[in-house]
């Protein structure tokens, strides 16, 4: 891929710097060589799925690598959450933040529970403690958090509220495999950080392609709870227990055996994966972090952590162009950054019909979903990539006047955007 900036932007009417498209979620893919081993083995077994020898290794790794007893996996993160939530009986109404991927709601709204929206703390991103306890209401029966960037929500405070309400604490973990819980939670038993997936109830992973570890789809629930493993494990597969033997209500939820022939080669390069990542998470600090009205959300580099999401904060007092007008200015120039995660979930439906009031206690959900964009990284961006990323934004804000105007002129960058990239075209 070539790239080249030249002296006029284009979004003024330049030609684009990268010749092909740069994605947030470019897979990350490992040993294909291993993975294709392990294809030849599956297929030679004629085992391709329902609970065979690639899922069960994938959940000892994935159990051992988040230090909990028992790891489910999962079609997809989606499911896992649907799964997870029925197995554990909530019921009536669930916290959870509306900062965050729609999923996270519609797990809960597909059963009929009603997503009670909470605000986030600005500076984790992550559920405001200080504004749960005021949406508890006599039908509520749970709370599910968000690690969001891979970041740890408040994960004893929220406990202490399950605990005085007798409400269940559980957490959406899509974005955080290989993330560190906060260091007060380490167990004096152990001599390695307390992981997250060992937090509240039950945790929910995604392993989607777009995932630092992925298995095309794929998600697990993991848990030390062996009593909700088992029904999981029963709930996944139509509820069988045996040949002919049907114990409980289910659903199809498996991980077929390539996603985790996939998963396990994931796995075997994680280490890779997450240096890329976090260099690249260095550079964009170094070379986009001095500019007045930008700031990259900050990772805990003393912690495991994967760095897969680069998150920055456009303040456009302070930068003179808001988040969209420098999405539009990058995605001319062929880097696809994302409005990760805008609007909030309750702007969209049936939230938005069905809770029309609900922003009104979610102010800083509203100014970070107005402000927060996320940049290309992993393998496939390289310190160059970071380094003319940086220079255009600089230009952009140099420019801030004609680019303002050249924007005025088009549709918003809502409209704009591609609903959806299919690989670089
Ligand atoms: N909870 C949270 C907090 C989550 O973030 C998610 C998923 C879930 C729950 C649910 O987990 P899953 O059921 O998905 O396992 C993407 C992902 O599809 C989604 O998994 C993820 N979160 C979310 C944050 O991002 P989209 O619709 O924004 O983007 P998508 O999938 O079209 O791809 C993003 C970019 O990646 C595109 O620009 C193109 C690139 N891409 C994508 C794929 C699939 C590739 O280059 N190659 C590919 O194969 O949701």
């Amino acid at each position: 891929m070539s790239r080249t900036i030249e002296p006029n932007l284009a979004i003024l009417g330049g030609t684009p710097a990268f010749s092909e498209k740069l994605h947030v979620g470019r897979p990350n893919v490992g040993d294909k060589a291993r993975l294709m081993g392990r294809i030849e083995d599956l297929f030679d077994r004629r085992w391709l799925t329902n609970n065979g020898p690639y899922v069960q290794a994938f959940e000892r790794r994935v159990a051992e690598m988040t230090g909990t007893r028992h790891c489910v996996a999962m079609a997809n993160g989606t499911i896992g959450l649907e799964i997870m939530i029925r197995a554990a009986g909530l019921k009536g109404e669930v916290i959870v933040p509306s900062f965050t991927f729609v999923a996270t709601a519609h797990a809960l709204q597909w059963q009929e529970i009603r997503p009670v929206f909470c605000d986030v703390d600005p500076d984790t991103h992550c559920l405001d403690p200080d504004r749960v306890e005021e949406l508890i209401t006599p039908s509520t029966t749970g709370i599910i958090g968000v690690h969001l960037w891979g970041h740890p929500a408040a994960a004893d405070r929220l406990q202490a509220i399950a605990d005085r309400h007798g409400l269940q604490l559980m957490f959406d973990a899509a974005h955080a495999f290989g993330c560190a819980a906060t260091p007060d939670l380490d167990r004096p038993s152990e001599d390695r950080p307390r992981m997250l997936g060992s937090l509240g109830r039950a945790e929910v992973f995604s392993f989607h392609a777009t995932k630092v570890v992925n298995c095309f789809e794929g998600g697990a629930v993991t848990t030390d709870d062996s009593e909700l493993a088992e029904t999981m494990r029963l709930m996944r597969n139509f509820g069988f227990a045996g040949k002919d033997q049907v114990d409980h209500v289910g659903s199809n939820g498996k991980m077929s055996e390539v996603s985790a022939a996939m998963g396990l080669t994931s796995l075997d390069a994680y280490e890779d994966f997450v240096e890329a990542n976090r260099r690249n998470y260095v550079a964009y600090r170094r070379h986009l972090g001095a500019i007045d009205g930008l700031s990259i959300f900050p990772h805990d580099e003393s912690r495991p952590h994967n760095f897969h999401y680069v998150v920055f904060e456009v303040d456009e007092r302070a930068c003179g162009l808001d988040r969209d007008a420098l999405v539009a200015v990058l995605e001319a120039e062929n880097v696809l950054a994302r409005r990760y995660f805008h609007p909030g979930t309750h702007r969209m439906e049936p939230y938005r019909s069905s809770q029309p009031q609900a922003h009104l206690v979610l102010p800083r959900t509203e100014c970070l979903s107005q402000r927060v964009m996320t940049l290309p990284t992993g393998g496939t961006i390289s310190e160059e990539d970071i380094r003319a990323i940086s220079e255009i934004v600089r230009r952009a804000i140099e420019a801030r006047t004609e680019v303002r105007e050249a924007l005025a002129g088009r549709a918003p960058s809502g409209a704009a955007a591609p609903a959806l990239a299919s690989g670089r075209d």
